[in-house]
């Protein structure tokens, strides 16, 4: 803040805003009912941060107002947290940062075409848990539920229901359940993850008819055999809050983990680590284990635990795909 003496006329304007959009060099920084297109300022970097995008979206920041409508960024707010994944090109500690001061991770699942992939569900989970952010678990087209398929199904949901996640069933095409995940987005900055053809775009319409989010838009593939470059949006609700669609979240893991943090981030798994023999254990091989003997007594689910050996898998071979 400069002192009133200091300021004259011409003194350019401060004004806070958030960052709905990122585009490389340009942020889209909405103030009040304007979209002003802003460029991170020369001499601002934030060395600590082992980040590759200085900005993201979700960021309160600071802007100075130039005369053509364009805006320097001159500040960073505090973030109450990140969502981050690994950066592309393994740049060693550095991360890509998805979007900032996120208030919730919504998964969305389909019940049938594609079937529920509970390894997806789980790893997005871990990701959730390592950045201490609620998630919770949306399943789609329960229209096209068979009765067949509904015991599963139902152990499916209560499993993640029953470990406090929060579940919400949805058919985007009969309306059922579009009402909750409305409510449950209102005023919160939610991230939306989910693989292809589970319904995302279809539910975000009718939970905001025209949001029309794209991902294809804002997943730009470069060169064949590159890494397909991602950025985030934040598209306001009309209900107040944000959604944030995030291609990076179907395309690449965010897992940086060592393998003695993932249990950890397995929340059921939390109560049983003291009782491994090894401090060390990693719950795979090791004799004397405490995961793998409530997984023996039932306290920890076969299916859960086997997400658990495939992410340590793909942890020790450097893989960090969400999809499988
Ligand atoms: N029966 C039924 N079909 C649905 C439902 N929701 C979406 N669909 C259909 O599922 C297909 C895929 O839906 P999309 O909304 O494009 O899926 P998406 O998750 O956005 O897929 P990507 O953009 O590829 O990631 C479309 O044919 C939709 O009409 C639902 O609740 N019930
Ligand atoms: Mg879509
Ligand atoms: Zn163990």
């Amino acid at each position: 803040m400069s002192h009133p003496a200091e300021t004259t006329p011409t003194e350019p304007e401060h004004i806070d805003g958030l960052v709905l959009r990122s585009t490389g060099s340009w942020y889209d920084v909405q103030v009040d009912d304007r979209v002003i297109p802003s460029k991170v300022r020369g001499k601002f970097r934030l060395e600590e941060q082992h980040a590759t995008n200085p900005v993201a979206v979700g960021d309160r920041v600071t802007i100075r107002l130039n005369k053509d409508d364009t805006g320097f960024i001159t500040e960073i707010h505090p973030r109450h947290n990140v969502f981050t994944r690994r950066a592309a090109g393994r740049r060693p500690g550095m991360a890509h940062i998805i979007a900032a001061n996120v208030d919730q991770i919504w998964i969305i699942q389909s019940v049938r075409r594609p079937r529920p992939n509970y390894g997806f569900i789980d790893r997005v989970l871990v990701m959730a848990e390592a950045h201490e952010i609620p998630a919770g678990i949306v399943f789609n087209k329960l229209d096209l539920l068979r009765a067949k398929d509904e015991a599963d199904y139902h152990a499916l949901r209560d499993l993640y229901d029953d470990l406090g996640y929060d579940v919400i069933e949805t058919s985007a095409t009969t309306g059922t359940g579009v009402d909750t995940f409305r409510e449950a987005l209102t005023d919160k900055t939610s991230v939306i993850a989910g693989p292809s053809g589970v319904g995302k775009s279809t539910l975000l319409n009718a939970v905001e008819p025209g949001l029309d989010v794209r991902t294809g838009q804002i997943s730009e593939k470069t060169r064949k055999g590159k890494h397909t470059t991602t950025f985030a949006a934040l598209y306001p609700l009309s209900d107040g809050g944000y959604v944030v669609d995030t291609p990076g979240i179907r395309e690449f893991g965010v897992l940086d983990l060592e393998d003695w943090e993932l249990a950890h981030y397995f929340v059921e798994f939390r109560a049983h680590l003291e009782a491994c023999k090894f401090p060390t254990c990693t719950h795979d091989h090791e004799p004397g284990c405490g995961v793998k003997a409530a997984v023996e007594d039932g306290a920890i689910s076969e299916q859960r635990y086997q997400s658990y050996l495939n992410i340590l898998d793909s942890i020790h071979l450097g893989e960090h795909d969400v999809g499988r």
